[in-house]
């Protein structure tokens, strides 16, 4: 199965499509302000700066021919910054190790964002940051600022943390984009090069680097780009890196000889990936891993791997995800924490990791139409994914707690990854770019295909067309998610062409649902989606799909969430915040026969669908004898207040200012 060609399909949709005009409007135009260190109340980026200051170097390079003497490496550690933005040297490098990522990443969502309508002055902008990049360049092919700018002796001897084969992964992505969007190869021949280099040294040949990236993604990146070339020397190398990692001994153990005889969860390297079952590590590292896992999967049919990457997705929803489809609950390693534990208010679910999960489902989606991979990826783009972004387009969040007392988070040093909120900038700016690539890139994940069919995974209002036995289908949809279930389709060319379209049942609605089909006949229910065919010339399609609020509550085993409700309606993950319900949420509780009034409110700029129902604020009343001082007393009974409570969107919480913010209500 296929995605659907992003250019072939045209969202036009009441919610995304606002969402994908603020990406290009706001987001795009701000962070290439920031690629170049022109906002001065940001963090600065010296992504571009490090560009250029490669670049002049080649530069010197070329001009001085032999008698260049290249620089030996120094380390400068792996986040560098000049005390003050005026001090920074032109030709030194600043920033992480993985900075030029970020314009990557950018330049990803540059070329989706073309994609879906031209702009020529982005197209110029874009052109000319192009020329700096592939200027940094090194005749050999490699390119990562890094080393070019302190050192190439050291190039490729630290896989482990220096991140070359991450940026090599970024800039494979971004440039496939960007081709795709232009027709402009530059990028792309800059991408296959490094490519080819990285090819030519890595391998278990003997002589070659025995290694594999110590932060994956070039794994998929590679199956993307040899999709696009169909050149099998780009598969065989993301095969070689999925299939070295974990193997014994451990690669990094080489270059960090501290690490003998310590498993290597961090990495996924703890063990062969085809025996991995539980989702351990760092969690975007991990995602990425799986998704490309996923596409080797697809790709050879090699049943071991696809059997690692259920067991891996299972142990993700089954025990180690959020409701807000947020994953790796500790800032401790930005990892994965262990089965179950899944603290609201330390939480890290990084905005990156559920983008990562969003790609890891959507690739299960291409190998299996089962709604338990699309009911996973839209819970992580609408309530994770989208938190991670301001409603102004303006600031971000890296993390996304499910509870938050602002001042604890400022003084508490647990706490202190968790923002109350959102950041106009980080020095560490992986997950602002990574929010831009995917919206603008939505069009990719609501529909697969193969041969006959079209699966039907999110509902996003788009026109869409299929080539199906010599004849083109066009598909036309309109979707009031996720202020309500409402989705019209209509199918225009499918008589006698043997068309179908499969149509997901989300988990959330229960089974309640209502569909009206003309024009053709519904042919089997299977793994959570509808299958339609016996098209006639056009057709009409009705569905409902109950999105009633409902109370959540997690596993028991979740200490956390004990005693506790989330609500959610529809994919839409609620909370309470503090500006609409007073602070010290944590006294608010809520009757389980609790019933929601929906109120359409338009103070987040567009009609959003907002909860009230009655509940309670139950403060204890602690009496004589307090045996130890003020604080504790004994018990004598509660003082319950009614109050009306409102619960907002999870993804929309700390757009009004500072406040306190909790997803789960006590019951
Ligand atoms: O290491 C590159 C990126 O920075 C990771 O994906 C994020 O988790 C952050 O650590
Ligand atoms: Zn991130």
């Amino acid at each position: 199965m296929i995605p659907a060609d992003i250019k072939n399909t045209e969202i036009r949709d009441e919610f995304w499509s606002r969402k994908q005009a603020l990406v290009r409007k706001e987001v795009i135009p701000y962070q290439w302000e920031i690629l170049n260190d022109r906002i001065p109340e940001a963090e600065a980026s010296y992504c571009m700066h490090n560009f250029k200051a490669a670049g002049l170097l080649n530069e010197k390079m070329r001009k001085k021919g032999d008698a260049f003497e290249a620089p030996r490496f120094t380390y400068r550690g792996f986040a560098v910054f000049p005390e003050k933005r005026e001090d920074a040297k032109e030709d030194e490098f600043y920033g992480f190790v993985f900075q030029d990522s970020d314009f990557y990443k950018w330049i990803e969502a540059v070329g989706y964002a073309l994609m879906t309508g031209p702009d020529p002055v982005l197209e110029e902008t874009a052109d000319r940051a192009i020329d700096i990049v592939c200027a940094a360049q090194l005749p050999n092919g490699y390119l990562d600022t890094y080393y070019i700018i302190n050192g190439m002796d050291k190039s490729f001897s630290d896989l482990r943390d220096h991140h070359e084969l991450y940026c090599l992964g970024h800039l494979i992505e971004g440039a496939i984009s960007y081709y795709q969007a232009t027709g402009k190869e530059k990028l792309l021949k800059t991408a296959e090069r490094y490519a080819d280099y990285v090819a030519s040294l890595f391998g278990t040949e003997e002589g070659k680097i025995n290694g594999y990236p110590g932060h994956e993604i070039a794994e998929m990146a590679l199956f993307a780009l040899y999709d696009l070339t169909g050149e099998e020397r780009y598969k065989n190398l993301a095969e070689y890196f999925i299939n070295e990692r974990g193997k014994e001994p451990n690669y990094f153990e080489k270059e960090h000889p501290d690490m003998k005889g310590k498993p290597d969860y961090y990495h996924q390297a703890h063990i062969p990936v085809r025996e991995q079952t539980e989702a351990v590590g760092h969690a975007v590292r991990a995602v990425y891993l799986y998704s490309g896992m996923a596409d080797m999967a697809r790709l050879t049919g090699d049943a071991a791997l696809l059997n690692a990457c259920e067991k891996l997705f299972d142990s993700i929803v089954n025990t180690k995800m959020y409701i807000t489809g947020g994953i790796g609950a500790t800032h401790l390693g930005e990892s994965f924490s262990l089965p179950y534990d899944l603290p609201n208010d330390t939480a890290y679910s990084e905005t990156c990791a559920a983008i990562g999960l969003v790609f890891f489902a959507e690739r299960m989606l291409r190998i299996k139409a089962d709604s338990k991979y699309a009911d996973v990826m839209e819970l992580a783009l609408f309530n994770t994914v989208l938190s991670g972004m301001a409603l102004d387009g303006k600031s971000f969040f890296y993390v996304n707690p499910l509870d938050v007392i602002p001042e604890n988070c400022k003084k508490d040093e647990r706490k202190t990854h968790v923002k109350p909120v959102r950041q106009k900038w980080f020095g560490c700016a992986c997950c602002p770019p990574n929010i831009a690539r995917l919206i603008t890139s939505l069009g990719r994940y609501i529909y697969t295909e193969d041969e006959n069919t079209l699966y039907t995974h999110l509902y996003v209002g788009s026109d869409t067309t299929k080539a199906v036995n010599g004849k083109l289908v066009s598909v036309s949809m309109e979707s009031g998610f996720p202020n309500n279930g409402n989705v019209k389709i209509a199918v225009n060319g499918a008589k006698g062409s043997g068309f179908r379209l499969a149509l997901r049942i989300p988990g959330w609605t229960n089974g309640k649902y209502r569909l009206d089909v003309t024009g053709a006949s519904e042919k089997e229910e299977k793994d959570g989606y509808i299958y339609l065919g016996e098209f006639s010339e056009s057709a009409a399609i009705d569905i409902s799909f109950d999105m009633i609020p409902r109370l959540m509550a997690a596993d028991s085993r979740v200490a956390e969430d004990n005693l506790k409700v989330a609500v959610t309606r529809g994919p839409i993950v609620y909370c309470m915040e503090g500006v609409d319900n007073g602070d010290k949420l944590r006294q608010i509780r809520i009757d389980k026969n609790v019933s929601f009034t929906e109120e359409m409110s338009g103070e987040f700029g567009y009609d959003v669908v907002t909860l009230k129902a009655d509940a309670k604020r139950i403060i204890p009343s602690v009496s004589a004898p307090r045996p130890f001082g003020e604080l504790y007393g004994e018990f004598s009974s509660f003082e319950e207040k009614e109050i009306s409570l409102r619960l907002i969107p999870y993804y929309l919480w700390a757009n009004r200012g500072e406040n306190e913010m909790s997803v789960y209500i006590n019951i």
